[in-house]
């Protein structure tokens, strides 16, 4: 299936593939995990086999296919999941009902056949039935966030984090260690009044650049969203995950990097040789800091 449709059939293989995984997590190509210790608070959806980012009375009152965003979503394994995704994808374009549903949605959600307004129908459609009764819209933590909102909230997140740790000596110790969950867990006292979401000082857990123009092009909903202005956004979010994981071996970035460096650095030799020295070089051309 072609757009976003080919999520469906690369999430149902990865479901039977890998029957020990309790969840899949889907995320779209274009976002970027901004809160290296935050823990997706599992426990919160043992009622729930689907999990989606959005706004319920956007959906559930208005009909909005933009009341959701499929960008980043988790789906359990379960013969439930593979009969939702079955009924999802009979609106798509491999379907044979695929006109009908055009039709439909065009009149009911205002808007064509994608993935993702297909997704808001059946929300809608489903939401006191046996399917949408296991499905939620999460407005706890950011699963996705709009980059547009996020990437300018950056600079003064990373500053009130550095301010919890001069007054926690346990966050301010360098770890090395690959996983961080646990400082989140620590952190959390600290975070109460950090609100979530919109406006909030809280890292935002994923960053999100849909409609941005280098990864969809002309195709873009919003032509303000320049080259340039697309590109100094995902250095800034790139850069802020970046930090967090460095600062765990007592690092951080000394400039920024650019996303074009980035792209560079994967593609050359020393990536796809396997040369561990010319990848050291790469690494610390990347001119870093002690912290
Ligand atoms: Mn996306």
């Amino acid at each position: 299936m072609t757009g976003g449709w080919g999520k469906l059939p690369a999430i149902r293989a990865a479901l039977v593939a890998h029957p020990e995984a309790e969840w899949i997590w889907w995320l779209d190509e274009d976002t970027v995990i901004t809160d290296m210790e935050y823990r997706i608070p599992f426990h919160k959806y043992k009622d729930y086999n689907f999990v989606v980012h959005g706004w319920p009375k956007e959906v559930y009152e208005k009909k909005r296919w933009l009341g959701l965003n499929d960008g980043s979503f988790l789906i359990r394994n379960c013969q439930w999941s593979l009969d939702f995704l079955d009924t999802w994808a009979d609106m798509g374009p491999r379907s044979p009902n695929f006109d009908k549903w055009t039709k439909f949605l065009l009149e009911e959600i205002k808007h064509g056949p994608t993935d993702q307004t297909a997704l808001a129908y059946l929300l809608w459609k489903e939401h006191y039935s046996w399917l949408g009764k296991k499905m939620l819209i999460e407005t706890r933590y950011y699963l996705e966030g709009y980059w547009i909102l996020i990437v300018d909230t950056l600079k003064n997140i990373t500053e009130r984090y550095l301010e919890i740790e001069k007054s926690d000596r346990m966050l301010r110790r360098r770890h090395a260690e690959k996983v961080s969950e646990t400082y989140g867990v620590l952190r959390e006292p600290s975070l109460k009044d950090a609100g979530n979401e919109f406006g909030s000082w809280r890292r935002p857990f994923v960053t999100h650049f849909a409609g941005c123009q280098p990864c969809i092009g002309k195709r873009t909903r919003n032509p303000s969203f320049t080259l340039e202005g697309c590109k100094n956004a995902m250095d800034k979010a790139l850069n802020f995950a970046d930090n967090q994981v460095l600062r765990n071996y007592g690092f951080v970035h000394h400039i920024p990097i650019g996303v074009l460096r980035r792209l560079e650095a994967v593609r050359s030799k020393s990536f796809r040789g396997g040369d561990a020295g010319a990848w050291k070089t790469t690494w610390f051309s990347w001119r870093l800091r002690n912290v």
